[in-house]
Formats: structure tokens, sequence, C-alpha cells
């Protein structure tokens, strides 16, 4: 089904950072197959003029979430670090909104609506700025940071587009990609490609 792009449509880039692809230090199984789906969507998004927001994991070199602090994961997405920019190959905008998370030690910030921009404001905050009531999420990683950004997304009453062929999971249990995405839909997620995208 075709998706009409329209004022008040934004465009949510989660997490696409070189930790998370393969070779970084959290790489989520083919995690590089969402860039150019991703790089699609943007151009997409740019030639409405619509808003595109990318939102990182930014973190100290202590944080809570890291295995030696007692956390869950291998340390990644340390700040400043390459492991930390942006995916190579993906094609960043210019104006694009860059919405920082996970900064301070803890707690763990999963959801792209507890990060904030350059100016302290928040992903809500900008969005309602912006006057959008709809936004369209791909990114990584399915189980973890898309899932959180978009029960948050639908809690805060967007309509919110889940982008499956820009998405990957982790899988630390081989089914959490599909139960995530079951989560979302339950939740009113509307999932949709790239592909139906049009302006
Ligand atoms: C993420 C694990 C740890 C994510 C971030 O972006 O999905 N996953 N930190
Ligand atoms: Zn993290």
């Amino acid at each position: 089904m075709r998706v009409s792009l329209k004022k008040g449509d934004a465009l949510v880039i989660v997490d696409l950072q070189n930790d998370f692809v393969p070779g970084g230090k959290l790489a989520v199984p083919q995690g590089d197959h969402v860039i150019r789906p991703v790089n699609n969507a943007i151009r997409i998004f740019r030639g409405g003029r619509l808003p595109i927001f990318l939102t990182r994991d930014w973190h100290p070199v202590n944080h809570s979430s890291f295995e030696d602090q007692g956390g869950p994961w291998p340390p990644h997405c340390v700040q400043d670090t390459q492991g930390a920019a942006f995916a190579s190959g993906l094609a960043v905008p210019e104006d694009a909104i860059i919405i920082t998370k996970g900064v301070r030690t803890e707690p763990d910030e999963y959801s792209g609506f507890q990060g904030t921009d350059a100016d302290g404001n928040s992903l809500d905050e900008r969005l309602k700025q912006l006057n959008v009531t709809r936004i369209f999420i791909g990114g990584l990683a399915t189980d973890y940071c898309v899932l959180n950004t978009v029960l948050d997304g639908l809690m805060r009453g967007y309509e919110t587009y889940v982008l499956t062929d820009a998405i990957r999971a982790v899988n630390v249990k081989p089914d959490d990609g599909e139960k995530a995405m079951e989560r979302m839909v339950q939740h009113g997620a509307e999932p949709t490609t790239t592909e139906s995208l049009g302006v």
C-alpha cells in the first residue's frame, strides 16, 4: 500500500551508528543492510522538504549499560569515537536534527524520546515545534531502541509507521525482533516500507 507523505510527517532514524553495524562493538546482524533503504527514505523526505531526525546512542566510557559496569552490553557508542559516528555510507543531511541519548551514566535510554538536541530540546518538543503528527521510524535495533522509540511515539499520540525494510534486530533470543514487531503493531504501529513512500 502506498503512503503519500505530506506536511506534518517526519522521518526518525534510530541509532544508525558504526558500532551497531558489522565491524562495530555491538554489531546488529545485517545492520548495514538498512543503510540503503534509510538513504532512500532520506532522499524522499528531503524531496518533500520534510524534517529528518537522527537519534544517536552517545555514552560516557563508564556507562551503566556496559559489561564492566554490571550492564548487559559490551562498551559501545562511546562519545566522540568512530564507533559512535553515524554509519559510513549513511547520507546524513546537513539540516538533520540530531537527538543524542544515553549521555548520562544511568539509567539506560533506549528511546529516542529520552534524548535531546544540541539546545537541550527533547525529541517530543522538536516534533511539536514542527507540527509533526506522523513519524516514520527506521534504524537499529528493532528489539531495543526502535521498539522503545515506536512505543513512546504511540504513547505520545503520534501516528507511527515502522519502516520494516529499514530495521534489523539484535536477536539475543532468536525471535526477539519478531516479538518486538508484534508488540509495536499491537500498540498501533503501522508497518510499511521505504519503497511504499512517496511525496
Ligand atoms: C541499543 C543496545 C544498547 C540500540 C543501544 O540502539 O538499540 N541497543 N544500546
Ligand atoms: Zn547503548
